[in-house]
């Protein structure tokens, strides 16, 4: 158990289990209960991803402490437990940084939509977050990753990994790094409108993955967006994006039978009427590419798996050798799938947008 970190905190009680908890690539987060049957949530927080943690817990209290102001249910905003000197984090004698939110009782987290309900609340929370984050002070924020949906730059990245060929595993992947190479100009359109303020700049999540979302576990509305790490100025195209790829697939990130692995036309439908009557703001432009967003977030998701697989493994926690390349595969069958159904997308988008 981690006490020694435990009690740099003002918990309730004295902790009696610290489980490790939840299904997160970045963080090492665990399920702490005390003697006084308090919950809480305890996380390490990777600073190899998150250089600044100062800076990025800085953001995190302040979004916290915004929403906090703006919920009826105290369950939906995430409450940060500060340390016994007042910071937001401790960080112990290794270096390491930790941090503990109050756990978010009677809700429940989908790895997958069981319900297109689920699904649709799902959509409702983050559209409500970014509509929440309207009124926020976008200049206020640290970028705490910068690039960090920067499509072109993470092209740059994918191109120098494979140059560097660190571990001689580009030869076996050459398949997917010409699928992706193929697709490089069209992939860099949602940066380029942004370079030129076509597109608006707002505060968005940029993780909006659908385990990063807690729902009520009695009536399964949208209770609370989690994971706020990567709270920054983007576009609402990558919020909108990186849901329709996690959740409006039908297999697991790291599914092996690529043929299980199809981008639901149902759920494509559900997400949208859930995101566009949330976000009821969104410029005609925003709308006609939430396809192409959904595209762009997939491919680029894709991307960073295979860099990362080039380069060792190092970023993304994996499970097992090739575990990288596993989930690289399930995106690009993912981006091919949309590509077959691309016009029904679109049309799907224009019938949720007259309604
Ligand atoms: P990562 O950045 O590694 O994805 P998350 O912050 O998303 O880390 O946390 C990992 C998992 O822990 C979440 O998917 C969720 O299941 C659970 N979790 C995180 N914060 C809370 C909380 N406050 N209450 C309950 N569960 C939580
Ligand atoms: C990571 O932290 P987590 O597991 O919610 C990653 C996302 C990826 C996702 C892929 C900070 O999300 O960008 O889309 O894995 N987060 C970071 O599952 O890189
Ligand atoms: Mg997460």
């Amino acid at each position: 158990m981690n006490e020694t970190v435990l009690k740099h905190f003002a918990l309730k009680g004295n902790a009696e289990l610290c489980e490790r908890y939840g299904c997160g690539h970045i963080n090492e987060t665990y399920r702490v209960v005390t003697d006084e049957k308090a919950e809480y949530i305890l996380q390490k927080i990777n600073h190899h991803v998150f250089t600044d943690v100062p800076a990025l817990m800085e953001n995190i209290s302040a979004v916290t402490s915004f929403l906090a102001q703006r919920v009826s249910d105290p369950r939906g905003a995430m409450h940060l437990v500060p340390a016994t000197d007042g910071k937001p984090y401790y960080m112990d004698e290794a270096g390491e940084y930790w941090r503990v939110y109050d756990f978010i009782l009677d809700s429940i987290c989908l790895q997958k939509a069981e319900t297109p309900e689920d699904f649709y609340e799902s959509a409702i929370a983050f559209g409500t977050f970014q509509q929440q984050m309207a009124e926020f002070p976008a200049a206020t924020l640290h970028e705490t990753i910068p690039n960090f949906h920067n499509t072109v730059d993470r092209y740059a990245k994918f191109k120098a990994a494979i140059a560097a060929d660190k571990l001689g595993r580009a030869a076996s992947v050459q398949k997917e790094i010409d699928f992706l190479l193929s697709r490089e100009e069209e992939m860099g359109t949602l940066h380029n409108l942004r370079l030129s303020g076509e597109l608006p700049l707002r505060v968005t999540h940029n993780d909006t993955k659908l385990n990063n979302v807690m729902l009520d576990a009695k009536t399964r509305k949208g209770l609370c967006v989690i994971d706020l790490d990567t709270v920054m100025p983007g576009l609402s195209l990558y919020d909108y994006g990186d849901s329709i790829r996690f959740g409006a697939a039908t297999a697991a990130e790291d599914e092996k039978d690529l043929s299980r692995m199809t981008m639901s036309l149902d759920l494509f439908r559900v997400y949208t009427k859930g995101f566009l009557t949330a976000c009821p703001g969104l410029t005609d432009l925003e709308v006609e590419l939430l396809p192409l967003g959904a595209k762009t977030m997939t491919l680029e998701c894709g991307m960073r798996f295979l860099t990362d697989y080039l380069e060792g493994d190092t970023y993304f926690a994996t499970h097992y050798e090739g575990h990288n390349l596993d989930r690289c595969r399930t995106q690009l069958k993912l981006v091919s799938d949309m590509e077959q159904k691309w016009d029904t997308m679109k049309q799907i988008v224009k019938e949720e947008h007259q309604k």
